[in-house]
């Protein structure tokens, strides 16, 4: 106990000379440190929606559809045409669904058989445009 006492004492002359020591007025820089407490922003994961193609929508660009499009049955398919022709896209079978999309953006919906099933279908400008629609 009584070494604590003396230590306590020493302490206090210390703190006392250094005061007077400082009275130039250089005290050395509080250095503020910049505590990130609280600033630290917690990590958002917001998942931003992935902008998986449209659901039920077929882009027709470079004379293609694209990848098949699989829609539920009587679902509205939306048909973007990013070309500059004009294509359509007419069902094999000639009656199921056939739409005429204006080029540049334009775009047509057309609703999808109510009967699941694969439902190839092709531009009647261009032949060669072949796509698939599965109903299921
Ligand atoms: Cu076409």
């Amino acid at each position: 106990m009584g070494t604590g006492k003396v230590r306590g004492s020493l302490l206090l002359v210390t703190v006392l000379l250094g005061t007077g020591g400082c009275a130039g007025g250089s005290s050395p820089a509080q250095t503020t440190a910049a505590i990130p407490d609280g600033t630290t922003s917690p990590p958002v994961i917001s998942t931003p929606a992935i902008t998986t193609p449209a659901a039920n929508s077929i882009a027709i660009q470079n004379f293609e559809y694209g990848a098949p499009v699989t829609v539920s049955p009587g679902a509205v398919v939306t048909v973007t045409n990013l070309d500059s022709a004009r294509h359509t896209v007419t069902a094999d079978d000639g009656g199921t669904f056939a739409v005429d999309v204006a080029g540049s953006g334009g775009t047509a919906t057309f609703t999808a058989p109510s009967t699941p099933g694969s439902y190839p279908f092709h531009c009647t400008y261009h032949p060669r445009m072949q796509g698939m629609l599965t109903v299921k």
